[in-house]
């Protein structure tokens, strides 16, 4: 299908500063791994790359609010996008990082060589800079009031708030995150890569040579470019990156988005330190990106212009993006913990990571916006994969054990209706792969949805436990038809559901031809299947018979041949109950109201009116201490204490019995105001009234000196 050339496949390198959650996976690592897969099936020579970007201004706000260093960050979400890939079967051939000693290399090769070649220009300009720790201020570095929404913690970039895109002139108030000092600005130079002198190369390459990408993809990128294009910048003032390499560029380093994308060279490079340059530098490279829709001009106009300019690699041939996924009718967050978490689904769903993948693969975000809900999670499973795909299978299975010993029964009397059945499943399969080829993976699931959806009708219409009680031929050949068809569902659910995929394979006792990988570096045999330990299961199968599925068999005629024996039955699938799904809606909840407290905590009231200093004296407010301390009775808010105030010893009926327990007030300093007139409360005289800070959501807490006092002292 490619012809002869070989495909490099690349995921867009995750920042390594918080864990993988169902947006990534929709939006470019679930549709990159299918597609691998796929093509590895047909026989392609293909390489899958991916790794976590472990650069950029984030990770270093994340290290600085968590008090370790930014590799500490960078350690520990590597390893968890890492073990998240892997527990869902993204089976990377590498999956490095931009903290490697080969990336900081060929990072730093790359610049040079643009560098000593005159590709980039130099510009001096202003920007912020922090004169108390003495260092510039990238602008997410730099806080203030948004102008827009008046959230008071807005970035020089972005106000989470209101979403408004910022520059930190917009700001109000701004001010250092580092030290708090008010920025000022200084000047600075850096390295420019002139994206204006690639334009006319851009417009032609894409616009004109490229009108077979995905219509998000192209329409962004003619929008960017009608708009015109500037020079970008490519350095930075940071300690925490790729050091410029040259002479007199201390305290830079190259801009994450320049490092970046150099990462999938750097990465290939030590995964085949001999062969990679044939992946990159060879016209027989066929390079797709997978990438998520706010990467798209990185890696359409920016990263192409680099490799442009370098002169030795290939470009991208296509560049599939995804739209947005939203979770619950609300936009992903990793900042406000609003995501479905792939290391917190792996605990509360193991062995469903084929349910994940098909759900996000059935409501993929391929033209526009998606939402993921619990709800859709739920019933994809239970009418789909378990309804129509587990419940043909397991009928046919199930059957042939209690009619036929387990073996696959000879086709002794076929009818029109199995021929054209089985012949249902071609069209599926064409239409599956141009799918596939054209990067419409929802598109192509649905295909080979259909093609148990033709499984489970046969099975239903031709009821063969009916027509067992008089006819055991015809039932012979009712479930030998549907057993083809149970090897053809083995097939083509390999790129997509490939756990349940495996599983069908062992009931049916066969192997797979799944192509052939790298992810041992060179030298990997190419008729290797899946290699021992990984999938660990088809290997021990005593028998497949010899039988051995690939991807061209697909819609045969005769996959299993009669007798052939088959494994155990086992549900391929397990129904996902209401219990499961409400405590995921509970915890999304819970987020959610931890939020809407988090707010209103902040709420404050607005300013009394005017008092004079007179008034404010009248007040005799002091220090006292809580002797005693019991509840009310028949009351759920009021405390009874009896307090010493330096001058004697009164009773106070306070209303903050659901803050405090009287045990928390028992020997506690608190002010009072001591000359409010007396009240009674419940029967009981109250003389004065404890201090109380309340804040927006309700919560109050007593004022307390600083230090002991001795009682009676007086504040004002
Ligand atoms: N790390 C952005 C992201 O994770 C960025 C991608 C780099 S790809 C070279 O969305
Ligand atoms: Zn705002």
């Amino acid at each position: 299908m490619n012809g002869s050339k070989r495909t490099l496949v690349t995921c867009a390198l995750p920042y390594a500063n918080g864990p993988v959650h169902i947006g990534h996976l929709a939006g470019a690592y679930i549709p990159g791994d299918i597609y691998v897969r796929y093509l590895r099936m047909r026989g392609e020579d293909v390489l899958f790359i991916c790794g976590s970007d472990e650069h950029g201004v984030p990770i270093t706000i994340k290290a600085r609010e968590q008090g370790v260093s930014p590799q500490d960050i960078v350690d520990k979400y590597h390893k968890i996008m890492k073990d998240a890939f892997t527990a869902l079967g993204i089976n990377f051939d590498i999956y490095s990082r931009t903290s490697s000693a080969v990336h900081e290399e060929h990072a730093s090769k790359f610049f040079r060589k643009l560098y000593d070649e005159g590709k980039f220009i130099t510009r001096e300009s202003e920007q912020y800079f922090d004169p108390e720790a003495n260092t510039f201020l990238a602008d997410r570095y730099i806080v203030g009031t948004c102008p827009k929404c008046g959230n008071p913690n807005a970035y020089g970039d972005q106000c989470e708030k209101c979403g408004s895109t910022l520059s930190p002139e917009e700001l109000l108030e701004p001010h250092s995150k580092l030290s708090g000092a008010t920025p000022i600005k200084k000047k600075t130079t850096h390295w420019y890569l002139p994206l204006d002198k690639y334009e006319p190369w851009l417009r032609d390459w894409i616009l004109e040579q490229h009108k077979e990408w995905k219509t998000n993809v192209y329409g962004q990128c003619k929008s960017w470019l009608d708009g015109g294009l500037q020079p970008r910048a490519v350095s930075r003032d940071l300690d925490w990156g790729v050091p410029v390499p040259v002479e007199g560029a201390e305290g830079k380093v190259l801009y994450v988005w320049f490092d970046a994308p150099i990462g999938y060279v750097s990465n290939t490079k030590e995964l085949l330190p001999e062969s990679w340059e044939k992946w990159w530098k060879s016209d027989d490279t066929r390079l797709v990106h997978f990438i998520g829709k706010d990467n798209i001009v990185f890696h359409c106009i920016v990263f192409p212009s680099m490799l442009k300019a370098h002169g030795e690699y290939v470009l991208p041939d296509n560049v599939p993006s995804n739209e947005f996924l939203n979770l619950e009718g609300d936009k992903i967050s990793t900042s406000r913990g609003w995501a479905v978490w792939v290391h917190e689904y792996e605990k509360d769903f193991p062995g469903q990571e084929d349910v994940l993948r098909y759900v996000l693969t059935a409501n993929a975000p391929e033209t526009k916006d998606n939402d993921f809900t619990w709800k859709d999670f739920q019933s994809r499973n239970n009418s789909e994969l378990v309804a129509v795909f587990g419940n043909f299978v397991n009928r046919a299975v199930v059957l042939t054990h209690k009619y036929f010993g387990g073996e696959v029964p000879a086709n002794l009397k076929p009818e029109a209706i199995d021929a054209e059945t089985l012949a249902a499943v071609k069209p599926c399969r064409e239409a599956l792969e141009k799918y596939v080829e054209t990067f419409h993976f929802r598109e192509a699931l649905k295909e080979a949805m259909n093609i148990a959806r033709i499984g489970n009708k046969y099975i239903s219409d031709m009821e063969p436990w009916k027509v067992a009680k008089t006819d055991m031929d015809r039932t012979a050949s009712i479930l030998y038809t549907c057993l083809q068809i149970c090897a053809d569902l083995a097939i083509a659910f390999e790129p997509f559901t490939p756990f349940g995929a495996e599983k069908l394979r062992n009931i049916l006792r066969v192997g797979i031809d799944a192509g052939h990988d790298y992810r041992a570096g060179e030298g990997v045999p190419t008729e290797n299947f899946y290699r021992e330990g990984e999938s660990a299961a088809l290997h021990t199968v005593p028998s497949t018979e010899g039988i051995v599925l690939k991807w061209d068999m697909l819609g045969d005629a005769e996959l299993l041949p009669a007798g052939h024996k088959l494994g155990e039955a086992v549900l391929l699938f397990q129904k996902i109950e209401d219990d499961v799904i409400d405590a995921q809606i509970a915890k999304l909840e819970a987020i959610k109201a931890e939020r809407a407290a988090a707010e209103a905590a902040k709420k404050v009231e607005p300013q009394k009116s005017e008092i004079s200093f007179e008034q404010f004296e009248a007040m005799d407010i002091r220090t006292a201490t809580v002797l005693e301390a019991e509840r009310v009775p028949k009351t759920d808010k009021l405390l009874k204490l009896t307090i010493d105030t330096g001058l004697d010893r009164r009773t106070i009926v306070s209303g903050i019995a659901q803050f405090y327990s009287p045990e928390d007030m028992l020997g506690k300093q608190i002010c009072i105001l001591a000359n409010l007139a007396p009240r009674t409360i419940r029967g009981i005289e109250s003389r004065g009234m404890i201090l109380m800070a309340r804040q927006g959501d309700g919560k109050m807490r007593f004022i307390t000196p600083q230090e002991v006092l001795a009682n009676g002292a007086t504040i004002g």
